[in-house]
């Protein structure tokens, strides 16, 4: 967490800081309940992915390992605006998705580390796990593919009228694939219950949003298919839910899709073997000191008058669920080798 800052930056300084242009985000009001679930939630994530990379760093972990730090409101914000049901699909930047839905951190670690009792059966990895209990649909590798699987899945309810919704989370870099409009056209056509969440975070890969996007206000990415879009400040949890629960609402009344997008950062480099040399260190740590989003939280609680004891129990409590979930990563078996002919297509 971001240490050495005495005042929380209001959602205006947020924006002016954000680089990203102005968003036009509105506030949902937090009890002192909620903000302290909301701290715990964003720490479990935090915690989860920096043991991810070190878990990485001792070759515990093999493939490929993207850390989500630095986005955790999205994802934590998003889930609060559903219902039991509703489904999720994200990308590769998939561990936080899958802790917001209330996967166990054991037993995606353990998929990590690729052990039998990982949500794969320890032969997916950190790109491919689902939960069908959760209604978690993975962890794509194929950029911009679960946009089009998130539409299907769309589709899917508004076939069967259970007026459930569904969240597809995708890029920056996705946003510029072409099978991100063809779902778009048709979840405008069929008017399907899906949320497109762009999650900005002003990179793909190496390359910055303003050296590869002709339109870079993601929000407008729908207009020629009239679909409504918003700018999120996606580093205050609380702009998340109010725009999440508009547009889940939305969705929800059979209005067909809406865009969010999301205006975040990601700290760390693409994956685990990026060096990041397409950025400052400056940058990097002006928005950890300005805008990150569990600071943000931590400090309206402690103005809420809740102790630096008690917020640092609440991290305790959240590194020993991290821990228990990475020690059982490490002692599990590995899948038999049987498994390599199961759970395929013949
Ligand atoms: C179809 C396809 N093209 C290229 C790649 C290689 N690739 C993996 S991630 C990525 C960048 C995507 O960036 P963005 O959508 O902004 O997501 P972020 O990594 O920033 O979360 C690329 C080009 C891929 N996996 N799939
Ligand atoms: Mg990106």
């Amino acid at each position: 967490m971001a240490a050495g800052k005495n005042v929380a930056p209001t959602a205006k300084d947020t924006r002016q800081d954000s680089g990203h242009g102005s968003s036009q985000s509105s506030l949902a009001k937090f009890s002192k309940e909620l903000e302290l679930q909301v701290f715990r939630d964003m720490l479990l994530i935090r915690r989860f992915e920096e043991k991810a990379g070190q878990l990485y760093g001792m070759g515990a972990i093999g493939g490929f390992c993207h850390l989500y730090i630095g986005q955790e409101a999205i994802v934590v914000g998003m889930q609060m605006t559903l219902k039991p049901g509703d489904q999720v699909i994200t990308g590769y930047r998939d561990h936080g998705h899958m802790l917001a839905c209330g996967m166990d951190a054991k037993g995606v670690m353990a998929e990590l580390t690729g052990r039998r009792t990982g949500y794969s059966k320890g032969k997916g990895g950190s790109m491919h796990m689902f939960s069908k209990e959760k209604a978690f649909y993975g962890g794509h590798g194929i950029v911009g593919a679960q946009v089009s699987l998130g539409t299907g899945i769309a589709f899917a309810n508004n076939y069967r009228g259970n007026a459930q919704v569904c969240l597809a989370y995708f890029g920056d870099g996705a946003a510029n694939q072409g099978q991100v409009y063809e779902s778009f056209n048709m979840a405008e056509l069929w008017k399907l219950p899906v949320v497109y969440i762009v999650e900005n975070n002003r990179y793909a890969m190496g390359t910055s949003v303003k050296r590869s996007s002709a339109q870079t206000d993601f929000s407008k990415r729908g207009v020629s298919f009239s679909i409504p879009g918003e700018q999120v400040d996606g580093m205050d949890i609380r702009a998340v839910k109010a725009a999440g629960d508009k547009a889940v609402a939305w969705c929800r009344e059979g209005n067909g899709p809406y865009i969010l997008e999301m205006q975040t950062y990601r700290y760390r480099g693409h994956s685990m073997s990026d060096p990041a040399k397409y950025r400052t260190r400056e940058e990097v740590d002006k928005v950890r000191h300005d805008q990150d989003p569990i600071e943000q939280v931590r400090l309206r609680l402690l103005g809420l008058k809740v102790s630096e004891q008690d917020l640092k129990a609440i991290d305790a409590e959240v590194r020993e669920i991290v821990n228990v979930a990475a020690d059982y990563a490490q002692r599990e078996p590995e899948p038999d080798p049987s498994e390599l002919f199961t759970d395929i297509y013949r």
